[in-house]
């Protein structure tokens, strides 16, 4: 099938590209690396009357430390932050990185347009969950900083609104004494997970949590500190809130998230403690 007509913009800088958006009345959409918006035009699942293409936006093109923080602009590429040499103070994101699709895919997925689309199944979200991670939102009324908590609000529903752009996202970068894991279970490497999770550990004071993807409509984030496996286990179980598909039973998603969250956590316990992860 073919995209239903719309306009299409280029616009040079982000005030520009919001005004384009305001202008659209809601109807506009943002293109970044157009992994995802490109199969839904052409699905006709939208028919957004402007696309706005944020590839001019130099601005938005920029990895940098800032602090205790590393932060990404739009235009940044998954692939690139892969490679990237700041990237290493942010192991988390060394782990997710590689399980997104494929390398070609993410030569051109952004890691903002991962995260600004919102599956429930992806990997950039659940890292921006469980880090704490900020967003920077730029819209017609200035600036704002919404933490991943607030940020996203269910399946592809997130902060951003129609007239915004999601500009960068800022990861905490890793203090010295936490330690981190990351799986998934697809049916395929480089599909969607049918179930996966994020873990950190803090060996100082003990301090754990896991981040769940796939098995609900967001990630979902629990702090594990001082609970023993089973305990995590369960809870693990209790967040799976997807009926089951073709793909797998409610009950098989489960045991994997399950499965996953124990085994990620003593991966991220090891690394925390200097063992190998
Ligand atoms: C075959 C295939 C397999 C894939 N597998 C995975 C996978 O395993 N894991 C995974 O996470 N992803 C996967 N993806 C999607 C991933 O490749 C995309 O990169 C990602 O979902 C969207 O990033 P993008 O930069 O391509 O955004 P786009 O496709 O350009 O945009 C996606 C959506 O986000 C909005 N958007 C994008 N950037 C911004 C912004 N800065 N501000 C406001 N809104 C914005 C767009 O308007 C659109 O609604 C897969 C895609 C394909 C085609």
């Amino acid at each position: 099938m073919k995209a239903a007509p719309f306009a299409y913009v280029r616009p040079a800088t982000l005030d520009d590209a919001v005004a384009e958006l305001v202008r659209s009345a809601g109807e506009g959409k943002v293109l970044a690396g157009g992994q995802s918006l490109v199969p839904i035009l052409a699905m006709r699942l939208a028919r957004p009357s402007t696309v706005v293409d944020i590839a001019a936006l130099s601005e938005l093109d920029f990895v940098r430390r800032d602090g205790d923080e590393l932060v990404i602009g739009a235009l940044v590429r998954q692939r690139t932050l892969e490679g990237h040499p700041l990237a290493a103070a942010v192991p988390l994101l060394r782990l997710a990185l590689p399980w997104i699709g494929h390398r070609e895919l993410r030569s051109r997925g952004t890691v903002c347009g991962s995260i600004a689309h919102a599956d429930p199944a992806a990997e950039l979200p659940a890292v921006a969950c469980c880090l704490g991670a900020s967003l920077e939102i730029a819209g017609p009324h200035g600036r704002r900083t919404v933490t991943a908590a607030e940020f996203f609000h269910g399946a592809m529903a997130t902060s951003v609104g129609a007239e915004d752009v999601l500009a960068a996202v800022r990861f905490p970068v890793a203090r010295p004494g936490e330690g981190f894991g990351f799986a998934e279970i697809a049916r395929r490497h480089g599909d969607f997970a049918l179930a996966g999770v994020a873990t950190r550990f803090r060996a100082d004071d003990g301090e754990a949590a896991f981040t769940a993807f796939g098995v609900s409509d967001r990630p979902v984030t629990r702090d594990v500190t001082g609970l023993g496996d089973d305990e995590v286990a369960d809870l693990a179980r209790d967040l799976v809130d997807t009926a089951g598909d073709t793909h797998g039973s409610r009950e098989y998603r489960q045991r994997l998230v399950a499965a996953l969250a124990v085994r990620e956590l003593a991966r991220a316990r090891r690394a925390a403690e200097g063992g190998t992860a």
